[in-house]
This record gives C-alpha cells, sequence and structure tokens, in this order.
C-alpha cells in the first residue's frame, strides 16, 4: 500500500476518534447538567446569608478580589464562583471580617465594582428563549452599601433619603474646641490656589460634621468649587475645584451629609458623608464618600417653555 494511503486511513482513523470521545463528553455532560433554578435570577439576595465559604468543586475553584465594596477604606473578599457548566451560571459572594454579607447568582454571571460609590454591580440573563439556550433578556443590577447593608440602587427621587439618616443629631460627632487649625498649604498644593477663600472659610466657623468647614466658591453659572477641611488638623479632607450644573445643600454642624444637586433632571442628585475612623496608630482618619445617588426628575428652573 502506499505511504500516502496509509497515511489517508490512519488520518480518518484518528478524526473518527476524536468525534467519538466528543459526542462521549457531551453525553456525560448531558447527565451531569445541573438545572439553573431561575427564579435566583428575580431575587438575587438570598434570604439565608450562610456563612459558608465556597471552596473548589467539580465546576472550579472560586477566584478571589479584594475589592472595598463598603467604602471604609479596607478591603472585603469578593469571591466569584462558577455554580455549573452549563450557562455560565455563577454566583459572587462578598466576604467582610469572615462572614458572607452578600451573595448574587444568576446565568451568565459576571460582576464588576461601583465605579461610583461603594458597593457591586452583577449582570447575568434574565430570560431564555423558548430552547432555553440562547439569551433572551439581560438585566443589570447595581447594588450600594448603605447604612450597614447592601441595597439595591434605584432611581426613584427620595431613595436616597428613605435610606440615610439625614436629620437626626449624630451623637459620634465632636465639635471643635479651641482655635481651628489652617491647612498647611505645601502638603495641600492642589487646594492652595483657592487657600484665600479657604483661609477665610476656616476662619469664619465650622459649619459641617463638628469640626470641619466646606470651604466654597463660584467658577461660572451654576457651578462651584469645594474643598472640606478639618479644623482640628488643619488636614485638607476632600477638594473638588469645580461642579457644573450643581448647587450645594444639607450643610450641617450637626450632620455628616453634604447634597450636591442637581440643576437639570436627568442629572444625579448625590449624597456625601464624611465618616471618621481610627487607624492603627489610632489617629482619626476623615474619610469623604459618595454614598448614594437618585435620578433627579425636576429642572431647577422649571422646564423652558
Ligand atoms: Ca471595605
Ligand atoms: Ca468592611
Amino acid at each position: 500500500m502506499p505511504f500516502y494511503k496509509k497515511l489517508l486511513i490512519s488520518l480518518v482513523f484518528i478524526v473518527l476518534i476524536i468525534i467519538a470521545f466528543q459526542l462521549g463528553i457531551n453525553t456525560g455532560r448531558k447527565n451531569t447538567e445541573i438545572v439553573i433554578d431561575k427564579s435566583v435570577c428575580e431575587d438575587l439576595l438570598e434570604d439565608d446569608k450562610g456563612q459558608d465559604i465556597p471552596e473548589c468543586d467539580f465546576n472550579g475553584c472560586p477566584e478571589y478580589k479584594a475589592i472595598d465594596t463598603d467604602g471604609d477604606n479596607l478591603y472585603e473578599s469578593v469571591v466569584y464562583k462558577r455554580i455549573a457548566m452549563t450557562k455560565g451560571a455563577g454566583e459572587v459572594r462578598i466576604i467582610d471580617e469572615g462572614k458572607v454579607v452578600f451573595r448574587a447568582s444568576g446565568a451568565q454571571f459576571s460582576y464588576e465594582e461601583n465605579k461610583d460609590i461603594p458597593g457591586i454591580t452583577v449582570n447575568y440573563v434574565k430570560e431564555f428563549d423558548d430552547t432555553g439556550l440562547n439569551p433572551k433578556t439581560w438585566e443589570t443590577k447595581k447594588w450600594i452599601y448603605l447604612d450597614g447593608e447592601y441595597v439595591l440602587a434605584n432611581d426613584y427621587e427620595g431613595f436616597c433619603e428613605e435610606h440615610l439618616d439625614l436629620d437626626s443629631d449624630d451623637e459620634t460627632i465632636t465639635l471643635l474646641e479651641g482655635d481651628p487649625k489652617y491647612p498647611d498649604y505645601s502638603f495641600e498644593l492642589e487646594a492652595s490656589k483657592f487657600q484665600t477663600i479657604i483661609n477665610k472659610a476656616v476662619d469664619s466657623e465650622t459649619n459641617f460634621a463638628g469640626h470641619y468647614t466646606v470651604a466654597t466658591w463660584g467658577c461660572g453659572t451654576d457651578c462651584f468649587g469645594y474643598a472640606v477641611v478639618d479644623l482640628l488638623s488643619g488636614k485638607v479632607v476632600t477638594f473638588n475645584p469645580a461642579n457644573e450644573n450643581y448647587n450645594i445643600s444639607g450643610l450641617d454642624i450637626s450632620g455628616r451629609y453634604m447634597i450636591l444637586n442637581p440643576v437639570m433632571s436627568g442629572q444625579d442628585k448625590k449624597y456625601y458623608k464624611l465618616s471618621e475612623y481610627r487607624n492603627y496608630s489610632d489617629e482619626i482618619v476623615s474619610i469623604f464618600n459618595l454614598v448614594c445617588t437618585e435620578k433627579s426628575t425636576k429642572d431647577m428652573y422649571g422646564t423652558p417653555e
């Protein structure tokens, strides 16, 4: 038999083996297929916040990421685990100080860190077509960390007020006693351009969260910049030179929230919170975070006629 014929026969043989092998695997897979309970997609946050930390199994090993999902400047462990071989079913859990504090799962599941606010965003298939194989509709859910729990962000007006404790006097607030400290502008280079305005605000008195002052300046129509200064330490906690189409409200000496009100509907109304914690050297560290947003439905100047 000529060599090329032998080669051809061998090749055909190899191809047959591969096909047979593939068929075998597929049949095997069918038998071990895990059916995804689609109801988990409807209510992503399960009631039993089980303490189980995922382990390696038949579907693979968990993947860990360190992300600050609650805005406390410490990392939580975000664990992604494939929960079935089919339809890309996966689950994500947030583990904070050894406890599972959040779980979400679904088909074709993926997650990402929220870019603007502490929390997590998940994407998954909401519905499959009639064959049950092809995605028909997708859903994205943005969870934000608010007052100790992960809540689903909704864009209705009043959402933030519902979830934040805006009115009550905060007993953890320390009032400034004695003279305020001025910022050392050799460390606060950006803010140094506005030092005349900032120093004037430091002079005038504390207007925010007990021992802070918020200095503001204009930058055009419906535009303002601000700096938050800790009068105990002289530190500039945050500095933002220009916010276009916003004005400021909510500043209170006995409150920790600052609100940025949009001028136009469709913009986000933003709630910032000033929190404090003690670091390992027992120093007070101040953090100023965006903690809640909601879509504004009103134009500040009314709808143009
Ligand atoms: Ca954290
Ligand atoms: Ca934490």
